[in-house]
Parts: C-alpha cells; structure tokens; sequence
C-alpha cells in the first residue's frame, strides 16, 4: 500500500495531427527501400518476424527498383498496372460525382489505395478466390468486371445485377472470383479462411485471399481468422490493409501505437510481411510470395499494407472534421500511381505524354459506361416495381409465409 505511486489511469491514444495540425509520421517507422531481405517461400514463420516488424519496399525514392524483393516484372504487365490504377481512381471520381448528383445514395473511394488491391488481383491466379472489403473494387477492375455492369449496381436499376437488394459498392460477382460484400465488418475474413480449408479439403489448387481493414482487425472474426488459418494451414493469404483511418478513428485505437499490424500474425504462429502498399512493385513481389507459399502448402501469410486513406471514408463523411486537411500530401509512402508513373518513367517506358493521352482515353472510357449503365436508370427511376422479386431468394424456395406477404404487397 504505497500511495507514492499515484492513482492509477487509463491511456487513450490520440493522433499527432488534429485539423489546423500537422501529422508527425514518424510513427510509421519507415525501412529504406531494398533493405529488407527476401527469405525462401517456405521459410518457417519465426524468421518472418524483421519482415513484420519492418517496411518491405521496392521502389526508392528516385522511382528506381531496388533490393531482393524486386519482382521479376514484365515491363506490359507494370504498365497495365498503371492503367488498372488510372481506371479505378477516374471510376472513383465519376462515382463520387454521381452520388452529388443523386443518382446513387452511397459511394466509397479508394484514393491512394489504388495499389494494394490491383498489385494482388495480379499477382493471383484469375480462379483464386478474394474476399474484398468494400475498398478493393480495383479487384474487380483488374479482373475484368464491365464498369457498366457496377454502375448499374451502384444506381439500383433495372439491369443491377443484385437486383437493387443491397447497399452501393457491395457488389457481387462469382464469375470474377469476388465474394459478396457484406457490411458487417470483418465477416469475410473468416470465411476466406474456410473457403481456403475446403480448397484443400477438395484437393484443390485455388487459394483465397482475404481482406480486412486496420481498424476491422478488432474484430472478433480476425482473432478467429487467425487462429483456423494457422492451425490447418490453410492455403490464404491475410490481407490488412492499414490506411491509417477507421472512419474518424486513428490507427492506434485498433492496436497500432506501439506495435505493427503483421506482428500479430507472427504471434499467432503465422508468417507476416509488413509492406509499403503504395509501391505497386512491392505488392506484386509480396503477393507472389504469399501466393506461392498458400499454392505449395507451406501455409497462411499475413500481409499488412501500409497506404493512407486519402479521401473521405464515404460520401457520408467529412474528414476536415477529425484530421489535417493536408495529410495526404505529407504522407512520406506518396502516391501510388505517382510513384509507378515515375519509375516507368525513367525506364523509358512511358512517358508524360502517353500519360495524358491515357487519361483522356481512361475518362472517356468511364463516361461510356456511366452512359450506359444511365440507359437502365439511375437511383429512383430504374426500378418501377420493387416489389415483385422482393421475396425471392430469402430462401432457395419461398416457404409459405413469404407467399402469403407477396400476396398482402400486391394486394
Ligand atoms: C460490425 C460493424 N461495426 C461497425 C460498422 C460501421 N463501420 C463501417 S466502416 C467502419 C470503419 C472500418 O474501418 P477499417 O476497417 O479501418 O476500414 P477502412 O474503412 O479504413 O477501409 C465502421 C466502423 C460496420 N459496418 N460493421
């Protein structure tokens, strides 16, 4: 009983930049790009510990490729990169647009976040199966998804393939190996990893890849994720994607402060990469890895990508509220695209040039699709008749009293 020692309290985490502030992120604990070794794909998950405790990075700060993880990369694929890249970031900005104008209720961007989705779809094989966040439509672009067809999902029409039911962006399409949406946070992670222990089961060559935000990590589902994963190997890859922001919630408040993302991975007996997100090389390099450790049953890998989040967590949020209004522009990972753009750039494979001429392409692509996806309605005119296939797929075959509610609704 010494009362020397004081009362006792609680500490709440807080960001270093409030808005009129500016963010110290030094908290991110950066590694120099190629300084990081590149172990065997089947190297037991304790050797993976500098890896989650460090920055995997590829692409230095002069656009060059450096260090053991740079991937062996074919010049068509990184530049088909960049076009995924430009295509989801115009998509996004049409679809904002779109939301101001009233002609879908809901939006969700992936500014700066481009990378991490793309650099995995193209790192997996096109059957593997991803279960996506409602930040990884990148996914479905890189893996084919008519832009038209998630347009009409977004305006609730007459040709939405969901058939008006759910939220915009929680899309759904098993021809493009995407799990449906669910906005219950963290709900996918854990089902990945038994879609991945059935592949096995089967005796199958597919794996999945799972996704999760920083802040969905606190999340019952992520303990147990983890936990099914490393017990039976389950051939999946454990993607984080730490963007810093959980709505208006820094980082440190799901666990961040003092320790990284990937290290709970290697607690859990999981091998971990902690890699800089916004380096399409990197992502490329470490999503092979893990593609290739999960393909040859040497087990589960858990990624965490550090990026920023640099729009508004939806059109339903105003981020000037909560953080400096500049952040992004100090963010030291940079911009994804910037960041490819420069490093082909002084290859010599592309040029400025070319990059205007992409991007007018790339609007006008989008603008085509917007116009015909508008064909079939956009939200509260496409659908005269909500009613009619309300009830159906409730169940595989309506029961009774579903027939008997139809029948109250068309009177
Ligand atoms: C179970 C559950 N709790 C809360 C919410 C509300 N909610 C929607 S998105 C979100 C933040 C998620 O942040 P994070 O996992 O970091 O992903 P990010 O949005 O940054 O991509 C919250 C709290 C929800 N959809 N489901």
């Amino acid at each position: 009983m010494t009362a020397s020692q004081g009362s006792l309290r609680l500490h709440v985490p807080e960001p270093s930049g409030r808005p009129g502030q500016r963010t110290d992120f030094a908290y991110l604990r950066l590694s120099p790009a190629g300084s990081l070794p590149r172990p065997p794909i089947d190297t037991p998950y304790r050797d993976t510990l500098p890896l989650a405790d460090g920055l995997i990075r590829v692409l230095d700060d002069d656009g060059r490729a450096v260090g053991p993880w740079t991937p062996q990369a074919d010049p068509g694929l990184l530049l088909h990169a960049l076009r995924l890249m430009l295509l989801t970031r115009a998509f996004d900005a049409r679809m904002v647009i779109a939301q101001r104008q009233k002609k879908t209720s809901f939006y969700v961007q992936s500014l700066g976040e481009e990378a991490v989705g793309i650099g995995q779809a193209l790192a997996l094989h096109a059957d593997d199966m991803c279960f996506p966040t409602y930040r990884q439509q990148g996914i479905l672009l890189a893996r084919g998804m008519p832009m038209t067809d998630m347009m009409c999902q977004l305006f609730s029409n007459s040709r939405d393939p969901l058939l008006g039911r759910q939220l915009p962006v929680m899309y759904s399409s098993r021809a493009h190996g995407f799990f449906s949406i669910s906005g219950n946070l963290g709900t996918q992670f854990v089902q990945a990893v038994g879609w991945a222990m059935a592949s096995a089961i089967k005796g199958d060559t597919r794996i999945a890849s799972a996704w999760i935000g920083d802040g969905s990590t606190a999340e019952a589902d992520f303990h147990t994720a983890l936990t099914f994963a490393q017990v039976y190997r389950a051939p999946v890859i454990l993607n984080v994607v730490n963007n810093q922001w959980a709505i208006s919630t820094f980082q440190a408040i799901a666990g961040g402060e003092t320790t990284t993302f990937a290290m709970r991975g290697v607690g859990m007996g999981i091998a971990a990469l902690r890699v800089d997100g916004n380096d399409l090389l990197a992502v490329l390099a470490a999503s092979r890895w893990a593609a290739e450790r999960a393909r040859s049953n040497a087990g589960p890998t858990l990624i965490e990508w550090v990026t920023y989040r640099a729009g508004p967590h939806s059109t339903s949020d105003d981020p000037s509220k909560y953080r400096p209004a500049d952040d992004w522009t100090h963010f030291p990972l940079g911009d994804p695209i910037e960041r490819l753009r420069r490093h082909l750039t002084a290859r010599e494979l592309w040029s400025d040039t070319q990059h205007e001429a992409a991007l007018r392409d790339i609007e006008a692509e989008v603008l085509a699709a917007q116009k015909e996806a508008e064909r079939h309605g956009t939200l509260g005119d496409g659908r005269p008749d909500p009613g009619a296939d309300l009830f159906e797929d409730v169940y595989a075959d309506l029961p009774p009293h579903l027939v008997q509610q139809r029948a109250q609704l068309e009177g």
